[in-house]
């Protein structure tokens, strides 16, 4: 098949975002062109391979709305859905869709420049295309952070991050296992090594809060009335907070007797999952709410760990409950009461190189391994943008732009970046909510702007005012929670050394931020100045 180089918009990136926003425009009557790094689609779940990839949204609703035949058509087989089932709906969607012939594969971006007219981006490979219109849909967790530890090259076993893992897997069966990292992914990954490891050793930094997911095959009876209450679903989820269909629970818990609240606790770890954090009213907000639900999830940790010491090593003392990203789990404490499997508190005694044989510690302990694991994060949310080079007007590279930190115009769009759009971008709710729901919201919002540039002839671009001011918002709401006080935050910038701390999401909830992104298009997008095209002799 051949294909025009010059579309109206070229779409980076192929995972939900992508192939939705490709949709949307093709249904538009806009030409659109998606370059993908990846020789398939998925984006995140094409990636992220590791043992234990799973989705920590339930499945019924960690996916597309915006086709009611869609929704009801295809069958989630567990409560929360893992790797390999969610890349094969992306996978059906690319094929439902006839996506896949709008995409270029196995093409990665290695700059993007704005010449005044047109974007000109080029690919690793060579090929040149240009654009009228950028969107980016690069994802928020793409750019894998890997830990500058002197040593690493000369390590005799095999070391992967888990955002890269190999696509034939990873044999570790009766081999020493090392995992650096007890985020989310460490500790979905933990106990599944743990299961085939010979020995695993896990080196933890920051000892991180975690909820059983609790979960189980998705019975016929449950997937039938999902489908059936799809319209409630998504009415709940425009309203929410965090794109989840939960609604927050109004009791007040400090009203409550220790005994009631612990019972409420109780019934909602029963519940499992990210549902926790619903069942608990102002528990970003109040810091003695905060406080009681992290007691009570620091003594679930005392009684699942039969090691008081370890115990003790595995509860998290330094940020409040869910400053974090709270992880949920299966079996994540449970793991460290097996033979097999050691905690090394690298705080306490920190790594101090690699060597051929594994890991050696500040102290001098030895750890020696087969296999390493740096399930070790992201550069979050601005990461995946830097690395695209791009360059906006007067040739400024977004780099020195965000040199004291990402500074978008409602996470949509940079100023000094003429006609470009970032789906999920720094300042957007994104991290903080259920990624397809954001992204839909984006991808319409972006769809609209594009619609109306093409039938106006105009360019847009952020103004440095309302860039400025939403900076201003962004930070207020940050500041309106507890969030901030997780100094080590990758939130915050403060996994990746050297990168400016500025809070990246915006965490004023997703349901007010579509009204102001809604309030902005009805208002004629007064915070982008719009220009009437360039004509380039
Ligand atoms: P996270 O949440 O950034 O977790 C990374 C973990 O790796 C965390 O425990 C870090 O400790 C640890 N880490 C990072 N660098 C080092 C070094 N140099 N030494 C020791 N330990 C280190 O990434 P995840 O992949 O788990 O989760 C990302 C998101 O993906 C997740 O929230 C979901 O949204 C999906 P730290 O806490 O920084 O001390």
């Amino acid at each position: 098949m051949s294909v025009r180089n010059d579309p109206d918009v070229v779409v980076i990136g192929a995972g939900f975002a992508g192939l939705y926003m490709i949709h949307r425009l093709r249904e538009l009557g806009i030409s659109v062109h998606g370059l993908e790094a990846a020789d398939g689609v998925g984006g995140t779940w094409y990636w992220n391979r590791y043992p234990g990839a799973r989705c920590d949204s339930e499945s019924y609703y960690y996916c597309y709305a915006f086709s009611r035949e869609l929704e009801q058509e295809w069958d989630w087989s567990e409560r929360y859905p893992g790797q390999a089932e969610i890349l094969s709906y992306l996978e059906h969607v690319a094929d439902r869709f006839d996506l896949r012939r709008s995409v270029s594969f196995s093409t990665t971006v290695v700059s993007a420049a704005h010449d005044g007219d047109r974007w000109v981006i080029d690919t690793e490979g060579g090929a040149r295309w240009t654009c009228r219109w950028l969107v980016t849909a690069v994802g928020c967790l793409s750019s894998a952070n890997v830990p500058d530890i002197p040593g690493l090259e000369s390590f005799a076993g095999e070391w992967h991050h888990t955002g890269q893992w190999p696509h034939e897997g990873v044999d570790v069966t009766g081999r020493r296992v090392g995992v650096v990292g007890t985020g989310s992914t460490g500790i979905q990954a933990i106990p599944v090594l743990a299961a085939s490891a010979g020995e695993l050793t896990v080196f933890q930094r920051t000892a991180n809060f975690s909820i059983p997911a609790r979960n189980a095959p998705l019975s016929d009876d449950e997937a039938a009335g999902y489908k059936a209450d799809y319209a409630a679903i998504r009415a709940v989820q425009q309203a929410s907070t965090n794109g989840h269909p939960f609604v927050v629970s109004d009791v007040d818990t400090l009203a409550l007797s220790d005994d009631e609240r612990r019972e409420l606790f109780e019934r909602a770890w029963e519940r499992g999952g990210l549902r926790f954090r619903a069942a608990v009213r102002d528990v970003l907000a109040d810091p003695a709410v905060n406080e009681k639900a992290s007691d009570f999830l620091r003594s679930k940790i005392r009684s699942t760990v039969e090691d008081p010491d370890v115990a003790e090593t595995l509860t998290p003392r330094d940020h409040p409950f869910a400053t974090k990203r709270p992880p949920i789990d299966t079996d994540y404490f449970e793991t460290y009461n097996r033979e097999n499997v050691t905690l090394v508190d690298v705080r306490a005694d920190p790594i101090a190189e690699i060597t051929p044989d594994g890991v050696r510690l500040a102290s001098g302990a030895e750890h020696p391994l087969d296999v390493l694991v740096f399930a070790t994060g992201f550069d979050a949310l601005s990461g995946p943008l830097l690395r695209l080079g791009l360059r906006g007007t007067g040739g400024v590279a977004l780099a020195d732009a965000w040199a004291e930190g990402a500074a978008t115009y409602l996470g949509l769009g940079v100023a000094g970046f003429p006609n470009l759009f970032t789906i999920t971008g720094p300042g957007s709710p994104s991290v903080l909510t259920n990624m397809p729901t954001s992204i839909e919201q984006h991808v319409d919002w972006i769809a609209d702007l594009v619609a109306h540039l093409r039938a106006h002839d105009l360019d847009a671009e952020p103004t440095p005012e309302a860039q400025a001011r939403w900076a201003d918002h962004v930070r207020e709401a940050a500041d309106a929670t507890l969030l901030p006080q997780a100094a080590s935050s990758w939130y915050l910038g403060a996994n990746v050394p050297g990168k400016p701390r500025v809070f990246l999401p915006y965490a004023g909830g997703f349901a007010r931020y579509r009204e102001m992104c809604d309030a902005e298009a009805a208002a004629g997008y007064p915070g982008f100045a719009l220009r009437a095209r360039r004509e380039v002799a």
